[in-house]
């Protein structure tokens, strides 16, 4: 067998038969902040080659879903990012949960899902609610507000750590952690080594927070601990399962919240449907934002055979860049998919994923998604924007830099 040259962390593979050759970076600051490359992607087909990474990557909402929930052929545990865990070492543990296949996945999975069940977040419901209410009021006074960091960082920062339990929360640290592993999926790039550089005073705090010592007895992390106290996990396996919700749960909501204050902020129209029904339109209005933005724009699958989609052949270790940002704003699934649209049908997008491993904090992201966005449309009449919206780049998530507003009381 001839041995395998790494490029990029992964197999070279070459260009299979019948895809065309786009010579994009996907991970330029205008593709990450722009998302320039989603159409031109989509043109070329089901699958276009990326001679920069010597990746397939895939736009289409139809093989996008097709790669993307197909985890006995498309698989996780060789890493979501461009390097292949089978061939080179992480750059922290591997993810107990996102980075690992069944029959093991389900082990975490089954514990993981019941500790952010839809009963579990309903007790969490009157505390956002509450928080939320309180962080809207005290805003109410302020001549501008900086949404990313007034509100889209400050309301997931204090009610999630509160929700896990966590007794030592630092919404800093926090907010650079979700920073640093999403921007740990993508290549060498500044981004990823400006991330690593800061991951080595930011791990050991994340590590000490996820211990059974430094987490309440009633959240949700010591659920993982009781899971761990029934044999069902090992002690070290619930704190890695507490490091995961720390990785995949503030910066994915922090974002959602932002791009949603975004929508709100640029689709006046939208606002004020939404103020006609707080209660019945805040979810619908996360909703759309979640398609509408893609906070998640991009994660990697393995092919972990040699297979075939749309009648394309994939030889085995194809890293392939599914663009669940493209997927979701795909004209040939979505009816005018540019339109922002509150009350549009957005069942079976992609920003949370699909298949066995689709988000499964998603209970939660909601709850806090709509108590925001309930309490914004009950006490703001009109949210004008203040300033020039920047966004920010990072390998995976399409986030907002800068969102300077201004809040007209009711
Ligand atoms: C994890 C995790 C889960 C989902 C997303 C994520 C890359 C990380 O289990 O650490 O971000």
């Amino acid at each position: 067998m001839e041995p395998t040259a790494l490029f990029h962390g992964h197999k070279q593979i070459s260009p299979p038969q019948g895809v065309p050759i786009l010579d994009v970076d996907p991970y330029d600051t205008d593709n990450l902040t722009q998302r320039t490359y989603f159409e031109a992607l989509r043109a070329q087909g089901p699958f276009a080659y990326i001679p920069r990474y010597g990746v397939l990557a895939c736009g289409g909402y139809a093989v996008t879903r097709e790669v993307f929930s197909d985890h006995e052929r498309f698989v996780s545990s060789r890493g979501v990012g461009l390097s292949d865990f089978g061939l080179e070492e992480p750059w922290r543990p591997a993810s107990i949960i996102l980075e690992v296949d069944p029959p093991y996945h389900t082990k975490t999975r089954r514990v993981i899902m019941r500790a952010l069940s839809p009963k579990v977040v309903r007790e969490l419901r009157d505390a956002f609610k509450a928080d939320a209410e309180r962080l809207i009021d005290s805003l109410l006074a302020k001549e501008e507000i900086e949404a990313v960091t007034d509100i889209a960082e400050a309301f997931p920062t204090k009610v999630f750590p509160q929700a896990v339990g966590i007794k030592e929360p630092d919404a800093r640290m926090l907010v650079e952690f979700g920073a640093i592993v999403f921007n740990a999926i993508g290549p060498d790039n500044d981004l990823r080594n400006r991330a690593m550089a800061r991951n080595k005073d930011i791990m050991p705090w994340i590590l000490d927070r996820c211990s059974r010592a430094q987490l309440t007895s009633d959240g949700i992390g010591a659920l993982f601990y009781a899971a761990a106290d029934a044999g069902e996990i090992s002690e070290h396996e619930a704190g890695m399962l507490v490091r995961s919700l720390l990785s995949a749960g503030v910066d994915t909501t922090v974002t959602g919240i932002g791009n949603a204050l975004w929508c709100l902020a640029t689709h006046p129209e939208q606002y004020a449907r939404l103020k006609e029904d707080p209660d019945g339109m805040a979810l619908p209005a996360f909703e759309e934002t979640l398609r509408f933005t893609s906070p998640v724009q991009a994660f990697f699958r393995t092919a972990a055979l040699k297979t075939e989609v749309a009648g394309i052949p994939i030889e085995e270790g194809t890293k392939i860049l599914c663009v669940l940002g493209s997927a979701n704003m795909d004209p040939d699934h979505w009816d005018r998919p540019e339109v922002f649209d509150i009350s549009r049908k957005t069942v079976g997008h992609l920003a949370l994923g699909a298949g066995i491993h689709v988000c499964v904090g998603q209970n939660i992201a909601r709850a806090e998604g709509q108590a925001i966005l309930r309490a914004l449309a009950e006490r703001v009449d009109r949210i004008e924007i203040a300033g020039e919206p920047t966004w920010r780049p990072n390998n995976a998530i399409h986030a907002l830099d800068r969102l300077p507003l201004r809040f007209v009381p009711k």
